[in-house]
């Protein structure tokens, strides 16, 4: 992959995932294959949030006075918010914004849903698109204006522990989340600087993409009371008091789909978790005239036997070269292939070919098929994933020399570095260089005397710098 921004266009293209020449900059549409594997991957998400939370919808659009309460939310997006004006022929009394996110919409609502102690915690999420009018250069997924899905999150709590210990809940879900998705991530806390407008604190969670650039996958915020001042969310304690909620919310988009693709993907296509491949197995039948019935009836009763399993199938009996078919569903991600000809079934066998290692194994096409169809796929699974997390893990390399900081970044890594934790240490050492710090990975033993990278002073933490998307 020499050229990952133009491999990731084509990719998007040529495995019918994203059409992005719609007319309008940083807006574009799902195409049947990518919009099956959205659908997968919100699968997953959901049934990893439906454990503890509850599913809701919002409006689209939030009354400008709403968006602008929060006075350093509003800071923070008054950049990006597309604005509506005009009811037909009319202007309308209020412009109304397009959610950027949805704190302000949700959170007068809160107000008037939480009344006590016994309505907490309240823990409610929605999976929407959202608009950002994004000034830097737009790409599919990855920095899109229309964020056509933006799964955010948002809970209220009693207490700071409580939201705390709601913080660490969505890190641990998360994991689990990206684990699924063969997508290897950093974690850590952003800097003060670059925390979510309104948060106390932002976690966020970071890939490492082939070009050596990180992106942003994922992000959980700890509100404190900063929006329950605003919007007045109060409740009723047990000792009677009137007591303002303690707030999070926790944000994912398309890019971890972006993601998904990108670091699994290679120079023949894509390489689709399971999880989220549209069809697990692909069967290719090789058709020759007199056996033709034949080989097709197998291959449908092979289909059933393992959709019966479970199993995502589909059988690829399009009347064009069998060379042809390969190329497409490597090209598309399918992990196994299954191939069946006419020599095949007669000696009752079948060829199965992996789409990371493309190594052709003959299957007995007997009773024992479908379990070793199922380990040969977890085998996939885990093999990407491995190679994914070794590739992130190769891409970080500690420094202790900030003169070295510019060339391993330009090598494609992320950088790790001891540093002081002071806010203009940090700001000085993004504009020398030029990147940006990811967050504080690590806090160090105080009692240790290894100092910053940047001048003398006592180091606190082991932080990441790099160039990011
Ligand atoms: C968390 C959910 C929020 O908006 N409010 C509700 C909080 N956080 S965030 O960090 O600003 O955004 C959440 C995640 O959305 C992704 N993202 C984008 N994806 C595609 N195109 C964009 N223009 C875009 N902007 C943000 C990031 O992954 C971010 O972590």
């Amino acid at each position: 992959m020499e050229n990952f921004s133009k491999w990731f266009h084509n990719i998007l293209k040529k495995a019918d995932i994203i059409d992005s020449r719609y007319p309008i900059k940083g807006m574009a549409i799902w195409r049947p294959y990518g919009f099956k594997i959205r659908n997968h991957t919100l699968e997953l998400l959901r049934k990893l949030l439906n454990r503890d939370h509850e599913e809701m919808l919002f409006p689209l659009l939030i009354p400008q006075e709403q968006l602008i309460k929060e006075s350093i939310h509003v800071k923070g997006f008054e950049d990006e918010v597309y604005w509506i004006t005009q009811g037909g022929q009319n202007d309308l009394n209020e412009k109304l914004a397009l959610r950027p996110t949805s704190e302000t919409a949700i959170y007068p609502m809160y107000s008037l849903w939480i009344r006590t102690h016994m309505d907490l915690p309240l823990k409610y999420y929605q999976i929407v698109n959202t608009f950002r009018y994004e000034t830097k250069h737009t790409r599919p997924l990855i920095r899109a204006r229309e964020i056509t899905t933006f799964k955010e999150a948002h809970t209220a709590h009693a207490t700071k522990k409580e939201s705390d210990k709601q913080v660490q809940d969505f890190i641990k879900m998360y994991k689990e989340f990206f684990n699924h998705l063969a997508i290897p991530f950093l974690i850590s806390k952003r800097p003060s600087w670059d925390k979510f407008p309104g948060a106390d604190y932002t976690i966020a969670f970071d890939t490492i993409m082939p070009d050596g650039k990180t992106l942003q996958i994922g992000t959980i915020h700890n509100l404190g009371t900063t929006f329950s001042k605003t919007f007045n969310i109060q409740f009723e304690d047990k000792d009677s008091q009137h007591k303002y909620v303690h707030q999070t919310c926790a944000g994912l988009s398309d890019r971890v789909i972006a993601a998904m693709i990108a670091i699994n993907g290679d120079d023949k296509g894509l390489k689709l978790p399971t999880t989220t491949a549209p069809y697990q197995i692909t069967i290719i039948p090789i058709i020759f005239k007199n056996k033709k019935n034949d080989i097709l009836n197998k291959c449908i009763e092979i289909k059933k036997t393992l959709e019966n399993e479970g199993l995502r199938v589909n059988i690829d009996d399009r009347d064009i070269r069998a060379g042809k078919k390969f190329y497409d569903w490597e090209l598309k991600g399918t992990p196994l292939k299954l191939e069946l000809g006419p020599n095949d079934l007669e000696k009752q066998v079948i060829i199965a070919m992996r789409r990371d290692n493309l190594e052709k194994i003959e299957l007995p096409l007997d009773e024992t098929l479908t379990h070793t169809i199922k380990e040969y796929i977890d085998k996939y699974d885990d093999n990407i994933a491995e190679n994914a997390w070794n590739f992130l893990e190769n891409h970080v390399k500690f420094t202790a020399n900030k003169d070295n900081i510019a060339q391993l970044i330009e090598q494609g890594n992320v950088v790790a570095f001891n540093w002081c934790g002071d806010e203009k240490c940090g700001r000085e050492l993004e504009e020398k260089t030029g990147y940006n710090i990811l967050g504080i990975s690590q806090t160090l033993d105080s009692q240790s005397e290894i100092t910053c990278i940047k001048h003398n002073k006592p180091a606190k933490y082991i932080a990441y710098i790099a160039k990011t998307y």
